[in-house]
């Protein structure tokens, strides 16, 4: 693989530039990422957290770091390299021993509190492998820019949780018929009283279901501090943002939850995106709260500018996740779109994983190659060729392009 910035260099002299397509000229993001205008999304620096290889910094305060690609061609991905997001500053350090999780609320019949040993003994225990993925991930790829976190394309990953599911935990503390949504907190506050707590609600359908869970594993191991230490929500299928961390109290609400983080953030416009599961109490005319992730793949061993054996051939590798039909199909084009293969897919996890593909070529012929691979959700939705834009920066799945050289 060559070196980015001795890429670029050969670009600005004419070198390697003088054999790619013209939009090639611009889209110097390793990733092939042609909105990306050239600089926009340089290299971050690289930064440990405890407990974490290092990953590519964001924000220190709060901590925001994402997954380095190549740590994400894997089905599953290592709880020291998964990547971290918080919107508030001050995390405590949660002791197992004096945590609780308190469930009430105006529509629950009789509120109640478990510890975490109480948790685990009095509730069937069940797993779910299922992506973890920010609804901002690839926002640093907006072109125009939006505001948020400049994410590139390691704000997710793909775990094996294991828990209880909330279905069993309410059920002790009886869902009134009145009950719309469920609220979810976690043990986090803002550094300044006026920034709103992060709270998140579900539909109740949604929080019922019973692939839903309250995760205290992570890859058979405990939670990582950072990844929401003890126990954190898993809403398979669905966005990051409802995966609340250091969960504390769950409150079954008879009103729709008006809270900044779901009243005001984490909105898409009404019309634009495929929409399977829909969150009603929550909807306006204009915008709806993000729900399904969308149809996607990343090709994790390919960069823009790659220079290949032609007589070795090629192999074209990476992973694909949708928002929880499963991955129907992984289809790659080594010339811009002209002609697809279909790759080969990994084995199914689960429908709400990732699931890798791979696609090899045995010989090339000397040249010049663009890779492209779109994948295709049992549900039909596939991946788009044009950014759809939107005002914060969420659903990004356009197809990567990658222009490589065979010699
Ligand atoms: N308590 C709490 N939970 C939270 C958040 C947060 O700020 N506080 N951020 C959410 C968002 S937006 C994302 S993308 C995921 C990130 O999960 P991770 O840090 O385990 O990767 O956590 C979610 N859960
Ligand atoms: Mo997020």
């Amino acid at each position: 693989m060559i070196d980015r910035r001795r890429f670029v260099a050969g670009l600005a002299a004419g070198g390697a530039g003088a054999v790619l397509p013209s939009w090639g000229r611009a889209a110097t993001a390793e990733l092939g990422f042609a909105e990306l205008p050239a600089g926009a999304a340089a290299e971050q620096a690289l930064d440990a957290l405890p407990g974490k290889v290092p990953l590519i910094r964001k924000s220190y305060r709060p901590p925001n770091y994402e997954t380095p690609v190549r740590y994400l061609g894997d089905v599953i991905t290592r709880n020291d390299a998964f990547f971290v997001r918080w919107h508030l500053s001050n995390i405590p350090e949660v002791k197992a021993e004096s945590w609780r999780l308190n469930v009430g609320g105006e529509a629950a019949d009789k509120p109640a509190s478990f510890t975490l040993q109480g948790l685990k003994s009095q509730f069937p225990q069940v797993e779910v492998v299922a992506v973890c993925q920010c609804s901002g991930n690839r926002r640093g790829l907006f072109e125009p820019h939006v505001a948020g976190v400049i994410w590139r394309a390691g704000a997710m990953g793909n775990a094996r949780w294991r828990g209880v599911r909330p279905k069993d935990v309410l059920a002790r503390a009886g869902v009134k018929k009145t009950a719309v949504e469920i609220s979810f907190n976690g043990a986090d506050a803002g550094a300044i009283e006026a920034t709103p707590d992060f709270v998140k609600s579900l539909p109740v359908w949604k929080a019922l279901d019973a692939d839903t869970l309250i995760a205290f594993e992570m890859n058979g191991a405990p939670l990582p501090h950072f990844n929401g230490f003890p126990a954190r929500l898993i809403v398979p299928g669905w966005t990051a943002t409802y995966w609340v961390k250091q969960l504390v109290d769950i409150a079954v609400l008879a009103k729709p939850f008006t809270g900044f983080w779901m009243a005001t953030a984490y909105r898409v416009p009404v019309g634009k995106f495929p929409v399977v599961d829909r969150f009603i109490t929550q909807e306006t005319a204009v915008n709806t709260p993000i729900t399904q992730m969308v149809t996607n793949s990343l090709i994790t061993n390919l960069r823009v500018g790659q220079r290949i054996n032609a007589a070795q051939g090629l192999e074209v590798r990476g992973v694909a996740w949708d928002g929880g039909s499963g991955v129907a199909a992984v289809d790659v084009t080594l010339d811009g779109g002209a002609n697809w293969m279909r790759s080969t897919l990994g084995e199914n996890l689960s429908r709400y994983s990732f699931r890798t593909f791979a696609l090899r070529v045995p010989k090339l012929a000397p040249g010049n190659y663009e890779v492209m691979a779109r994948a295709t959700s049992a549900n039909g939705t596939t991946q788009t060729f044009t950014l759809i834009h939107n005002p914060a920066g969420y659903h990004h799945n356009v197809v990567q392009r990658i222009p490589i050289v065979a010699a």
